[in-house]
């Protein structure tokens, strides 16, 4: 495919496609991401998650902009379960990062719903690979809020930032969408604010309740609008990353990962192939009528209906 030549060639253009490409399902779609497979697991993955407004963008343009310095290649994906848009320029984060879209070592693609928020985590994970396989050293996953989807969609990363601001009740809404659960650094954005110490006694005793584990997720300050703290993020995402290896949780988390994406795929096959059998039979209507004059209850149809598609 001429798409994947200029792919492996470095180009940006076809990278952006080929996300297009696999994210719209598009004939082929399946060879693009065996093609690429082999390549993955290079990249630096890092989740930046968070209530809405808190920095998460003003914050990310900052750690791009550190890692550029670094000479490393930055990818961002910001994903935005509440949006239907998904590649183009809509989104306020493309503008707000468009004297970094003129970088060649940046490379920066929003995603939305386009309609199925159940797929938007798997998207996102291939979204990762295809920029991981084209060789950017950096990928940073934005999602906007927290939550349950938002927690999906980072669990695609090996580090999970967690953005969050003072006097907002931040700290209870994280706590219900169980986001300090995931998180592994913390920021404390807006200190220009009041209540950053009473927002850090919060988080600490948080995580003082949880289990005690070998990692203890820092927590950071920063006023990202003014690049503030910057530097205490990225050595905190360093350290974890460091720790990641040296204890071999990437391993763990990554094969965890590889598992639960076969599971999800298997489910996928399996359902799709059982529900192409159950409709080309055409007695699926029959059924339905069944069941909806109360000849029969679902349960029962369903059971038999599933065991003779598996006998
Ligand atoms: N006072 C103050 N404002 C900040 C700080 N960091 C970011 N902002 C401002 O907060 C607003 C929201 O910042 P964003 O970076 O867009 O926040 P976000 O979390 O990406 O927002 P969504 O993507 O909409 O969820 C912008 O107006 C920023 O300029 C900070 O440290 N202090
Ligand atoms: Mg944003």
């Amino acid at each position: 495919m001429d798409l994947m030549k200029d792919f492996w060639n470095g180009s940006r253009r076809a990278l952006a496609r080929a996300i297009t490409v696999v994210e719209d399902e598009r004939e082929g779609f399946e060879d693009v991401m065996k093609d690429i497979y082999h390549h993955t697991g290079r990249a630096q993955v890092i989740g930046v998650t968070g209530a809405p407004g808190a920095g998460k963008s003003t914050l990310s343009d900052n750690l791009v902009k550190f890692y550029r310095k670094q000479g490393k290649k930055v990818g961002v994906v910001a994903v935005d379960p509440t949006s239907p848009f998904s590649g183009g320029a809509i989104l306020g984060d493309r503008i707000r990062m468009n004297d970094l879209t003129l970088d060649q070592g940046v490379f920066i693609r929003s995603m939305g719903t386009r309609g199925s928020l159940g797929g938007l985590s798997r998207k996102t994970a291939d979204a990762v690979k295809l920029m991981d396989a084209f060789g950017l050293d950096v990928i940073l996953i934005e999602t906007v809020g927290v939550g349950q989807s938002e927690v999906d969609i980072v669990k695609n990363a090996d580090t999970t930032l967690v953005v969050l601001v003072p006097g907002l009740g931040d700290d209870i809404q994280a706590i219900k969408a169980g986001i300090l659960e995931i998180g592994d650094v913390f920021c404390i954005n807006k200190c220009d604010r009041d209540g950053a110490d009473r927002l850090n006694i919060e988080i600490e005793m948080m995580l003082d309740l949880g289990e005690s584990q070998d990692w203890r997720p820092p927590i950071t300050r920063t006023v990202a609008s003014e690049g503030q703290g910057v530097e205490d993020v990225i050595q905190a995402l360093a350290d974890h990353r460091k720790y990641l290896e040296e204890s071999g949780q990437i391993e763990i988390r990554r094969r965890e990962r590889v598992k639960d994406e076969m599971i999800d795929m298997i489910h996928d096959r399996i359902s799709r192939r059982i529900m192409q059998k159950i409709i080309s039979t055409g007695e699926f209507s029959g059924y339905v009528e069944q069941v909806y004059e109360r000849k029969n209850d679902p349960f029962t149809v369903v059971d038999s209906i599933v065991e003779n598609i598996l006998k």
